[in-house]
């Protein structure tokens, strides 16, 4: 059985006051019993990862951090290591997000890196992808998605691999309000499934957790979880509100 997983990308959001209300109301909803074995994440700015980490140590909920340095430490102003994210007991990352690529340059190439440094860190990492809307609309968005994929993550061996979790999110459906439709979702993530099947075989493939993300709210959840392939999803805007997130977790 895959995990199923729904995580908060809480993005450039939340002030410690803030983010100490957003997660002591999630888990009021998730002490609730709403999480029904799923797996709940929540991703903070670096400042307050120290602050969520600490309150949700004795919960089920799990946090993550939004980006890390690929050196383990060094000469390097204003950036964080994988180290200084395992000792506050973070253990989960995310890497690659479209707004990384766009806004601060990062390639495949030097992501491979930051996965790299993550996975020997003991991070799991949550793996970014999808493509933009040039890509759709000229039909390259196959072609796109397998590229992110081999560049980034295909040089690990299976047994790392397995500390992947993928979350493909087409960029022409992040915080725009349009999302892929439940049929487009699970056309790329069965794509993907497949070739995880020729790279890694069929159980390392049906083991990889695919989550979708691009504006997932209350409203969508449920018939784009409801897919075959789609094993939850990573939120933006919908988990800045703990009873929005909560209804997406319950949607699953
Ligand atoms: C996509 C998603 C979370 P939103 O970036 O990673 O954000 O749900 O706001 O589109």
């Amino acid at each position: 059985m895959r995990q199923k997983i729904v995580a908060g990308n809480w993005k450039m959001n939340k002030n410690l006051d803030e983010a100490k209300e957003l997660i002591k109301g999630i888990k009021k909803e998730v002490q609730a019993g709403l999480e029904d074995g799923t797996r709940v994440i929540i991703a903070p700015c670096f400042v307050n990862l120290h602050y969520a980490a600490k309150k949700t140590k004795k919960s089920t909920i799990e946090v993550a951090a939004q980006n890390m340095h690929q050196a383990n430490s060094g000469a390097y102003t204003g950036e964080v290591s994988a180290d200084m994210l395992t000792n506050l007991g973070v253990n989960i990352v995310i890497l690659g997000h479209s707004e990384r690529r766009e806004y601060f340059g990062e390639t495949d190439e030097l992501l491979a890196q930051k996965v790299d440094a993550a996975l020997e860190n003991k991070l799991e990492v949550v793996f970014c992808f999808g493509e933009l809307l040039e890509d759709r609309k000229s039909g390259n968005h196959f072609k796109v998605v397998e590229n992110q994929l081999k560049k980034a993550l295909f040089h690990l061996q299976e047994a790392d691999f397995k500390n992947i979790i993928l979350a493909y999110e087409p960029v022409w459906a992040i915080g725009t309000g349009e999302t892929a439709s439940p049929e487009q979702a699970q056309e790329i993530h069965a794509f993907v499934r497949e070739l995880l099947t020729k790279k890694y075989g069929v159980e390392t493939a049906n083991a990889i957790s695919i989550l979708y993300g691009g504006s997932v709210k209350p409203a969508n959840a449920k018939e784009i979880f409801s897919k075959p392939d789609v094993d939850g999803g990573l939120i933006g805007g919908a988990a800045l509100k703990a009873e929005d997130f909560a209804a997406i977790i319950k949607s699953i």
